[in-house]
Parts: C-alpha cells; sequence; structure tokens
C-alpha cells in the first residue's frame, strides 16, 4: 500500500500556460504556508492529514465509501487509504490534466467540482490536496478505479512521473491511496499528538454515520483505533452523557432534509447543571454556533414552554421558563450539512447562513412537540427539572445581588490578601495564585512587583463540581478570586475587564498540590469559561530538586530530570536537595526558578477539546474516589508547554 517516493528533481521541461499557473500555485503555498494551513507547527503538521481525511468523509458523504484508513509511518509519513470511487482517472476539462493530478495540483481543486445533488464538503478550510502535496516533499497516490490501478508520484507538488496503469485489481476494487512525507524544511516539527488525533477522528465518525475510521499510529510502541458509529450523532450524545445519569433513556433524534441542506439534532436530558453542546457545519466544528444554534434554542424554548402551558404545570401568571432554564442538564449535537456555508467571526467557527435558522427551529420544533405528546412522563420530567433550574436561578440572582450590593466582587475593592503590582496594563499583569499562607508570602517577596501580583489561598477551596452558582459565592476563596480578576461573574462576566493578561496557578509539587490545581481549573473551566479560551490560565512549574555542583546549581523540574542528571553527572561532589514546597524556597531561589520570565516554565491551560475536559473533570471530581486518586497521581494536569 505505501511505496517510498522518489527525492525532488527537476520537473518536466515543456511547460504550458497552465502548467505555469499551476507551478506558481504551488510555490506561493511554500512561499507563505501560513496562509493556507494556518501554521507549520503540531497544528499544521495535523491539517495535512485533516485535509486529505476530509475528501474521504466527502465521498462518505456522498454515499460512495465506508471505509477510511489512516496510518502514520515510524518515520512521519502518512498513507490515507478509502474505498470510495476513486479520484477519477480522465481528463479534467478545464486543466487538461487528470482529474487525479487536478485534484493534487491545482489549489481549491479538491472534491468541489463534478455534479448531482447538493453537495456538501467538509474540509476545515476546503484548500484541498494540492496544499498537502505541495508542502510535502514527496507524495505519492494509487487509484483504484473500473478493474484497473493507477498510480502517479510528486515531489513538492511536481509530478515526476505520469499518471500511469499498474496492474489490474477487481472490477469492484476501487478507492483512492494518498501517501505522503511532510517537508521537513517547511515544519517545524514530525511529531504528531495521537490523541489529538484520536480525538478527531472519533468526532468525524459520529458526525459522518455508518463510516468507519481506522487510525493507525506505527511510531513508538505503536497504537491503533477505530471508530464506527451506526447512530451518529445519537452515539455522540450517549456518549456526552455516559458519565452522567439521563432523564430519558434515549437522545431525542431529529433529521430533516431539503434540497440544499440537511439537519440533524440529538439530545438528551440529564440530572446535571451544565449544558454541553457541540454543534458543526459540514463536520467543522462551529464553537461559537451561529444560526443552527439559535434556530434550535429558540425551538427548544417555546415548545417546552407551549407544552407546559397546555399541561398546567405553568400556570396563568408564572413567567415563561427562560432559555437558560430549558438548557440545564441538556447534552446536545448539531450537524448541518450545506452546500455552501458562511463562516463568521474572527476565528471562522460561527455559522452565518440565516436561512438555517428557521430550518432547524421547524425541524426540531415538529420533532419535539410531537415527542413530547408521545411521552408525557418524559415531558414531565424535562420541564419539572427547567422548572428548579428556574429556581435556583433566582437564588442565585437574590444571592449575587446581596454580595454585589456590599461592593464585594467589585474591583475597587479588592480582597486583602491581594499583594497588586503596580502595572496598570493588564495586558503586562500577571496573578499568581498561590496555595497557603506561607507559600504565598516565599512569593510575595520574591516577585517583581511592577507587574506581578500574589493572592494566596488559605487551604482547600470547595469542590466545585457539585457547587452551584449561589454556594460558589459564599466561599472566601472564590470571592477573592473573582474580586482580583476585576471580571464580575455569572451573567455579568465581562472578559474586556480581566485585570491580568496572566493568571498563573502556583502550587506544590505534591498530590496536595496536585489537587488543588485541579479544583482552580475545575472553577475556570466550569464558570469563566472563556479565561482559558483567550490563553490567560497558566501552570507554574516549581522545580522538584536542586543539585549544586561547585558554584553551580541547576534545578531539576522532575524525577525523569533527575534520572538524566544523573546519568550523566555521577561523579562525587553534588548535593541534591528536594523541595517539597514552595515555601522551603527562599526569595531569591523561588524568583529564579519559578516567577523570573527568563528561566520559569510555564505551562498555558488549553482546554483544546472541551469534551476531554469535561470527562477529566467529571472522573476527577465524580462520587467514585478510586478513579480519581489514580488519575490525579498519574496525569496531575493536562496542558501544553509554553516557556
Ligand atoms: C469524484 C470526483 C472527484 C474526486 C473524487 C470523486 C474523489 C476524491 C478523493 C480524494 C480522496 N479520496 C477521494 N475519493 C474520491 C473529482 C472532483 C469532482 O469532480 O468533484
Amino acid at each position: 500500500m505505501t511505496t517510498t517516493a522518489p527525492r525532488a528533481s527537476k520537473p518536466a521541461s515543456n511547460y504550458t500556460a497552465d502548467n505555469i499557473q499551476v507551478l506558481e500555485g504551488l510555490e506561493a503555498v511554500r512561499r507563505r504556508p501560513g496562509m493556507y494551513i494556518g501554521s507549520t507547527d503540531q497544528r499544521g503538521l495535523h491539517h495535512l492529514i485533516f485535509e486529505i481525511v476530509d475528501n474521504a468523509v466527502d465521498e462518505a458523504m456522498a454515499g460512495y465509501c465506508d471505509k477510511v484508513i489512516i496510518t502514520i509511518h515510524p518515520e512521519g509519513d502518512v498513507t490515507v487509504a478509502d474505498n470510495g470511487r476513486g479520484i477519477p482517472v480522465g481528463k479534467h476539462s478545464k486543466t487538461g490534466l487528470s482529474a487525479v493530478e487536478t485534484v493534487l495540483t491545482v489549489l481549491h481543486a479538491g472534491g468541489k467540482f463534478g455534479g448531482g445533488g447538493y453537495k456538501v464538503s467538509g474540509g476545515l478550510h476546503g484548500v484541498g490536496a494540492s496544499v498537502v502535496n505541495a508542502l510535502s516533499e514527496a507524495m505519492d497516490v494509487e487509484v483504484r478505479q473500473d478493474g484497473a490501478r493507477w498510480t502517479q508520484t510528486y515531489a513538492r507538488g511536481v509530478p515526476q512521473t505520469e499518471l500511469k496503469k499498474s496492474g489490474k485489481v477487481a472490477k469492484d476494487d476501487t478507492g483512492t491511496i494518498i501517501h505522503w512525507a511532510p517537508d521537513p524544511t517547511v515544519f517545524e516539527t514530525l511529531d504528531y499528538d495521537f490523541d489529538m488525533l484520536v480525538q478527531r477522528f472519533r468526532e468525524m465518525a459520529y458526525l459522518t454515520r455508518g463510516l468507519m475510521i481506522q487510525f493507525i499510529d506505527e511510531r513508538g510502541e505503536g497504537n491503533e483505533r477505530s471508530f464506527y458509529f451506526d447512530s451518529g450523532i445519537q452515539a455522540f450524545v450517549r456518549q456526552l452523557n455516559r458519565t452522567k445519569n439521563p432523564l430519558h433513556a434515549d437522545p431525542i433524534y431529529v433529521s430533516h432534509e431539503t434540497e440544499d441542506a440537511s439537519v440533524e439534532v440529538a439530545f438528551q436530558y440529564n440530572e446535571s447543571f451544565g449544558e454541553i453542546l457541540y454543534s458543526f457545519a459540514n463536520v467543522i466544528k462551529t464553537i461559537d454556533g451561529g444560526s443552527h444554534v439559535t434556530g434550535f434554542r429558540t425551538a427548544l424554548t417555546r415548545v417546552l414552554n407551549d407544552y407546559a402551558r397546555k399541561a398546567k404545570i405553568l400556570k396563568d401568571n408564572d413567567p415563561n421558563l427562560t432559555g437558560d432554564d430549558v438548557r440545564e442538564g441538556l447534552a446536545c449535537v448539531i450537524s448541518v450539512k450545506l452546500s455552501e456555508p458562511q463562516f463568521e467571526g474572527q476565528t471562522k467557527t460561527r455559522l452565518g447562513n440565516p436561512e438555517i435558522k428557521g430550518l432547524v427551529e421547524s425541524a426540531v420544533g415538529n420533532a419535539l412537540s410531537q415527542t413530547l405528546e408521545e411521552n408525557p412522563s418524559i415531558a414531565r420530567r424535562i420541564i419539572d427539572k427547567s422548572l428548579t433550574a428556574a429556581r435556583a436561578r433566582e437564588a442565585a440572582r437574590k444571592a449575587r445581588d446581596l454580595v454585589q450590593r456590599k461592593g464585594v466582587l467589585e474591583g475597587s475593592n479588592l480582597p486583602g490578601k491581594l499583594a497588586d503590582c503596580s502595572e496598570t496594563d493588564p495586558e503586562k499583569c500577571e496573578l499568581y495564585i498561590v496555595e497557603g499562607d506561607s507559600a504565598g508570602g516565599s512569593a510575595k517577596a520574591a516577585r517583581d512587583r511592577r507587574n506581578q501580583a500574589v493572592l494566596p489561598l488559605r487551604g482547600k477551596i470547595l469542590n466545585v463540581e457539585k457547587s452551584r452558582l449561589d454556594k460558589m459565592l459564599e466561599n472566601e476563596q472564590i470571592r477573592n478570586i473573582i474580586t482580583a480578576l476585576g471580571t464580575g461573574f455569572g451573567e455579568d462576566f465581562d472578559i474586556s475587564k480581566l485585570r491580568y493578561g496572566k493568571i498563573v496557578i502556583m502550587t506544590d509539587a505534591d498530590v496536595d498540590g496536585a489537587h488543588i490545581r485541579t479544583l482552580l481549573l475545575t472553577f475556570f473551566y466550569r464558570f469563566m469559561p472563556e479565561v482559558i479560551e483567550h490563553g490567560h490560565l497558566f501552570i507554574a512549574q516549581p522545580p522538584l530538586y536542586s543539585v549544586t555542583r561547585g558554584r553551580n546549581t541547576t534545578w531539576l523540574f522532575d524525577d525523569r530530570a533527575r534520572e538524566e542528571y544523573f546519568k550523566d553527572h555521577s561523579d562525587k561532589g553534588v548535593s541534591i536537595q528536594r523541595y517539597k514546597g514552595l515555601g522551603e524556597m527562599n526569595a531569591e531561589q523561588l524568583w529564579d526558578t519559578t516567577l523570573n520570565p527568563e528561566n520559569r516554565m510555564l505551562l498555558r491551560v488549553e482546554v483544546y477539546d472541551a469534551e476531554v475536559a469535561d470527562e477529566l473533570f467529571n472522573t476527577l471530581m465524580g462520587d467514585e474516589v478510586a478513579p480519581r486518586k489514580k488519575f490525579i497521581t498519574t496525569h496531575a494536569l493536562e496542558a501544553r508547554l509554553d516557556i
């Protein structure tokens, strides 16, 4: 299946005008890869895989493909094989080249032309396979079609051979295999993140019912995952609810198709207080929602209120349930597919198409009213849950009014424990949230008071997963954090008022420290996700050991570093000291290792996948103690390095 592609050589000499255009296109991609794939780091590297897999997913959505296999080889080259129709080998009318060569060398030509019905195309940005080709030192393609096997090879986007027949296959054996080696002169890394890719492939499989996605990682020890969901997004919703108690046995499922678009929604209530909603347009996650989400929410609120009135659960002078009320405990997946999605907003993660709102609204409205009529006991449970939410919201509002009247949550009334900095530009300011008064004392002495503020927390903060909004505000540690941040809270939260560009959680490098860190992460994740999403939250890394050799001191941040160090320095005259807590370091040491921007190591907290995070927090905060203990001691934290 995999062949080794040859090295780059000079392109053929008989240029045509089309040829020159193609070469210029590929050259533009190589000059500014970021314009086409976002970046040349790991994310960009992953992007290559998604571009190619998206073509196979398109083929599956069109009903021609039910299996795609992705293999990462030990050297970082990748093969994507599908059993679709195979890229057509015939001449493409516009380019005069084979369709294969057109798809692989002409920008924006991936699966977007050709006929029949409304054509849905996945693709993160739909730049196509030609971009992957341009950024690969070698690519080879194999197509099986009409009983023949065809192959062609490329180097940095330039064909090295003609598309030629290279054998026979069974008449019904069709498909495309694309193998490429990313150009190491373009990419900063050839290291793929298995878990991140798994996450996306799982998501693709949920959203493309009936498609088997097999992912093989041949690097290192090797690893393999396969995803196939017969019930598509219904399975997705069951998965979202699997650690929760559902209010009804099966997700409510809505599916509706018109000439130009399809709508699929699945949702199921659970006993929790949170809302999980994932929305997609053409298999692309729309983090900022958009018209499909608005349509869904409008229908949900309207239909539940209508039903509650008709069934006399809501009395004449009861106020309507609000959108927030009816979404408490909701797990929902919305997937729309349309031929010309408009992605809006700065990050292009919101669906614009206005016509989709009405389409989703009427489809969900009809299906939900029918479900409620047919299942009055389910209807009753959902509405009771919403009524409880309404009452809790009222209690929370009162609690907040009370503290707000006292000015407790306002920046003008900073907590007494906070040692603030003198800098006034929030961008430059850093807030260190430190565990315990003694560590707080060291940090206050060690910091650069111009731009580093310190807020010590006393003991453990409460377990936020189990707490509701009103309970949160009764906790002094939480109130101190909110006040110091200056953003307000709940419905009044405003990220633009954040007083610090970096918020750094600094806890001891032990199990207690890990626990407090997790509680803080949970707090931010649940109640101020914007702080994480905007990249403001960090974790400090104090060292575990200092090793002194003569006049040189080396800081070691974990046991692996210690082992490495002693592998290289087995001589005598080395003294090692283990730090148990931040409080054991003197101010100078703490500055050197943990606070000084020149030396310190900060981990930026990224909720690169809310689903993973949700699971993490459920494991950590759920009622079962054993998995939590295990998790804390093995993983401690999920964050990426940012030095
Ligand atoms: C039909 C037509 C075209 C391409 C494909 C199918 C196709 C492309 C890929 C890429 C990977 N696997 C594939 N399987 C099928 C040509 C473009 C068009 O006319 O739409």
